[in-house]
């Protein structure tokens, strides 16, 4: 057996490609720094993967922003709005298309499958593809001329690319299929004749339901693949989940296959179809997705239980996905208690682990090596450690039902006792969370973590922001008001800070999209209440204003979504326990007079597994937890949760079955297709529609408030319906939220008056 990997995190150790990158956007760098600091993360990390023994190391896999992107220039895929004229696409015109200009809107970004990871959208509409350039074929020299690596190109594949891609007809997908082949078999061509052994080929889209015409077309196209380089080794790469089409993939006449056996149930499809012999196994069983250390002995045996079908020198040992999805490594963490840290594993380390499982299996004898040894021993260390269980928040979860995860009575009711209370408007205004974090904000939090100024004095600062903004709110004439959230960077790392059973890492970072990056926090061990966590805040705000004040919190789903949890327990029982959690949270924010508290569950979509045959049982576990969550508070409390844009037609049920009172749902990029969706559902709840772009700069007008308002008020109950923009004002400046917010508290009293005339 050999080794590999496919795909190493490509933000150094530090994150000194963000910096590098924001350096050169920012005008700091040249074009030409930027190239070298860049290069030099990249060869050192192809070095790194040398010097720990990687057989096969991939190459290509850098990129300046993101590999779908890389593909759609590679092809040139330039959408007519940035000029491109032909040729090499230069880095201006690539990262125009990934972040914009003054005049051409950047394209869409989206989730990479069930990943936290963003791509840019490729936009084909009339483009014809070509060549304009053989990536692989350069990573490929430059690895095996600065460094002697035979590398591993690794390349998108053509039916996966163009299943992520928009700007055609589903009906003509397979004649487009058609168009890109030549370009793919000229890279291949090109790679066998510099002397390439292996390339990796990207289609993490077969674990997804796809059309047997799709199938069949995709088959011909490996042989076509297969026909053009029959010197290369072709590893047909799948990722994120077990294959559905596992009978069609496995005999595509490729060289190898690649699976993921550590999501889904890969080894059964194996048991039961068997392997074709004349193929190789590029078997992924060490976890790309999570950061927990590996028990190697369970891993050997595991391969014990492959070998029936696979003799030795058949299989490759690989990460079950590239590696962009955690940290580089964790020897920098100083902080982090040594039993957590001893349970941990980022890339570097998981690298390590493929490598010590070859050395233990090779000749198809397991070997005990000290390597194994240590493995247990470490392993062991962080299993056993005291810290991680508590026996209390298990018992407690032990004994709840299913009525512990609704509320009192029915919305009908419900509402009735919130309106007496809180003596809302019709078409009430109100934001979603969090406000403009200036520089300062930032600065200031920095300085408090640093030690540079004492908890009081940052205590202090919070409290003027809050007042500050509940003063704006007021003068604008909201009606719900929102603290701000200024006391919070990332709401996940927030709540991962305060809660026990989680820890947070100094430099376990994770590219999200383009330069920005997210630090989920770990979840070790069980998760419970340890204080209160935003009600100083919360509290505060409320002390200064008659209007309610929302207290605002990150729901289970989200929080178990955005951190990387441990593995020892179900992740549905971690999702309960986070919902346990913040139940406490929510019911203590209630005795302290909040009134109105908004649960978010920006990811609950997101988290949608590949496989919809697991839909349901996603959905019933999110539902639960987010009643658990929030069902503990009397009837006159109002709840309210908030979704990111999100194809809401998917989930419709699980929106209505969350029982929240009142939903908002950022939409204004999409608001026609959103509002058409009210058509075909009744809705009884109330609901907030964003009635304009945060991200545009631009202040909207008053007449395009209106259209939207007016739009959504076709189809949703002028009762029913909130006036709020889109999520994400702390990116904005103040100046503008403040115009922004004006214009929309205009508008809505404008419709209102109009329909109390009606009335
Ligand atoms: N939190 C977490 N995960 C997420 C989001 C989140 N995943 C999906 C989505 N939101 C991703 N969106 C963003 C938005 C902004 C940033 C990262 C992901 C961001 N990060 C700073 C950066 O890279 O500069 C981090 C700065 C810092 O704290 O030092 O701007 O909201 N968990
Ligand atoms: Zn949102």
């Amino acid at each position: 057996a050999i080794s590999s990997n496919l795909g190493y995190p490509r933000i150094g150790e530090k994150r000194e490609w963000k910096r590098a990158l924001e350096k050169f956007w920012k005008g700091e760098i040249t074009e030409a720094q930027l190239i070298s600091e860049t290069d030099q993360i990249r060869l050192q990390s192809l070095k790194k993967q040398q010097d720990i023994g990687v057989d096969l190391i991939p190459v290509g896999d850098f990129s300046f922003y993101d590999h779908v992107l890389d593909t759609s220039v590679m092809f040139g895929i330039v959408p007519d709005r940035f000029n491109y004229q032909g040729g090499k696409v230069d880095l201006e015109t690539y990262f125009a298309i990934a972040r914009g200009t003054k005049d051409a809107v950047a394209s869409e970004i989206t989730k990479w499958f069930n990943t936290n990871y963003h791509y840019i959208v490729p936009e084909l509409d009339n483009s014809k593809p070509t060549l304009t350039e053989n990536r692989p074929l350069t990573f490929y020299q430059e690895a095996k001329e600065k460094l002697g690596i035979d590398g591993k190109p690794v390349l998108l594949g053509p039916i996966t690319y163009l299943h992520l891609a928009k700007g055609y007809r589903k009906e003509n997908l397979l004649e487009l299929i058609d168009t890109f082949v030549p370009l793919y078999v000229q890279i291949l061509e090109e790679l066998q004749a510099a002397g390439a052994s292996w390339i990796q080929i990207d289609e993490p889209i077969f674990g997804t339901q796809l059309d047997q015409s799709i199938l069949l077309k995709a088959e011909q196209v490996y042989q076509q693949f297969a026909e053009a380089a029959p010197n290369l080794k072709i590893i047909l790469q799948t990722y994120f989940e077990q294959v559905i089409h596992y009978q069609a993939i496995s005999n595509f006449p490729v060289h190898a296959i690649g699976l993921d056996f550590v999501h889904g149930n890969t080894l059964e499809l194996i048991e039961q179809y068997g392997f074709p012999s004349n193929k190789v196994l590029a078997a992924g069983i060490i976890n790309g997705r999570n950061v927990w250390k590996a028990d190697l002995e369970e891993r050997l045996s595991f391969l014990e239980s492959i070998r029936p079908y696979v003799s030795t020198d058949q299989i490759i040992l690989q990460p079950s996905s590239s590696l962009l999805h955690v940290p580089v490594t964790k020897k920098l963490e100083e902080k982090l208690n040594n039993d957590i840290k001893a349970g941990l594993s980022f890339a570097d380390e998981k690298l390590t682990e493929i490598v010590t499982l070859i050395n233990g299996w090779n000749n198809g004898k397991i070997k005990i090596t000290n390597a194994i040894k240590e493995n247990r021993v470490e392993r062991q260390q962080f299993i056993r450690a005291s810290s991680r269980s508590n026996e209390q928040v298990k018992q407690a979860l032990a004994t709840l039902t299913a009525s512990d995860a609704v509320r009192d009575s029915s919305f009908a009711e419900r509402i009735k006792q919130q309106q007496t209370k809180l003596n809302l408007p019709l078409l009430p205004t109100t934001t979603i969370g969090s406000l403009p974090q200036t520089a300062v904000v930032r600065q200031t939090r920095t300085k408090w973590r640093k030690g540079d100024i004492t908890n009081q004095e940052y205590d202090q600062f919070i409290k003027e922001n809050i007042r500050k903004w509940i003063a704006i709110q007021e003068e604008l004439g909201l009606d719900v008001l929102v603290h701000g959230e200024f006391e919070r960077t990332d709401m996940v790392e927030y709540f991962g800070e305060k809660l026990n059973g989680f820890d947070v890492t100094e430099f376990g970072w994770v590219q999200s999209y383009g330069s920005r990056c997210v630090k989920p926090p770990l979840i070790y061990g069980d998760v419970s209440f340890n204080k209160p966590m935003t009600v100083k805040e919360s509290v505060y705000a409320q002390s200064l204003t008659k209007k309610p004040v929302k207290g605002m919190l990150t729901g289970p789903v989200t929080i178990l979504n955005w951190s990387f949890v441990h593995e020892d327990v179900a992740r549905f029982t971690v999702q309960n326990q986070i919902a346990f959690a913040l139940r406490k949270e929510v019911q203590v924010l209630e005795e302290n007079g909040i009134q109105i508290i908004q649960v978010d569950e920006p990811a609950l979509r997101e988290g949608l597994p590949l496989d919809e045959r697991k839909w349901k049982g996603y959905l019933e576990a999110a539902v639960y937890a987010f009643g658990l969550a929030t069902s503990g508070v009397s009837n006159s409390t109002q709840i309210h949760t908030h979704m990111c844009y999100s194809e809401f037609q998917d989930i419709y049920d699980t929106i209505d079955a969350l029982d929240a009172d009142v939903i908002s749902i950022e939409t204004s990029r999409s608001h026609g297709e959103m509002v058409g969706s009210f058509e075909d559902h009744t809705y009884d709840k109330e609901i907030g529609l964003g009635v304009y772009d945060i991200h545009s700069p631009r202040i909207p007008a008053k007449e395009e408030i209106l259209e939207n308002i007016n739009r959504a008020l076709q189809n949703i109950s002028p009762k029913q319906f909130w006036i709020n923009p889109d999520c994400g004002l702390k990116t904005r400046s103040e100046e503008e939220t403040i115009q922004a917010l004006k214009v929309m508290v205009d508008a809505a009293a404008e419709v209102r008056n109009e329909k109390l005339t009606y009335q």
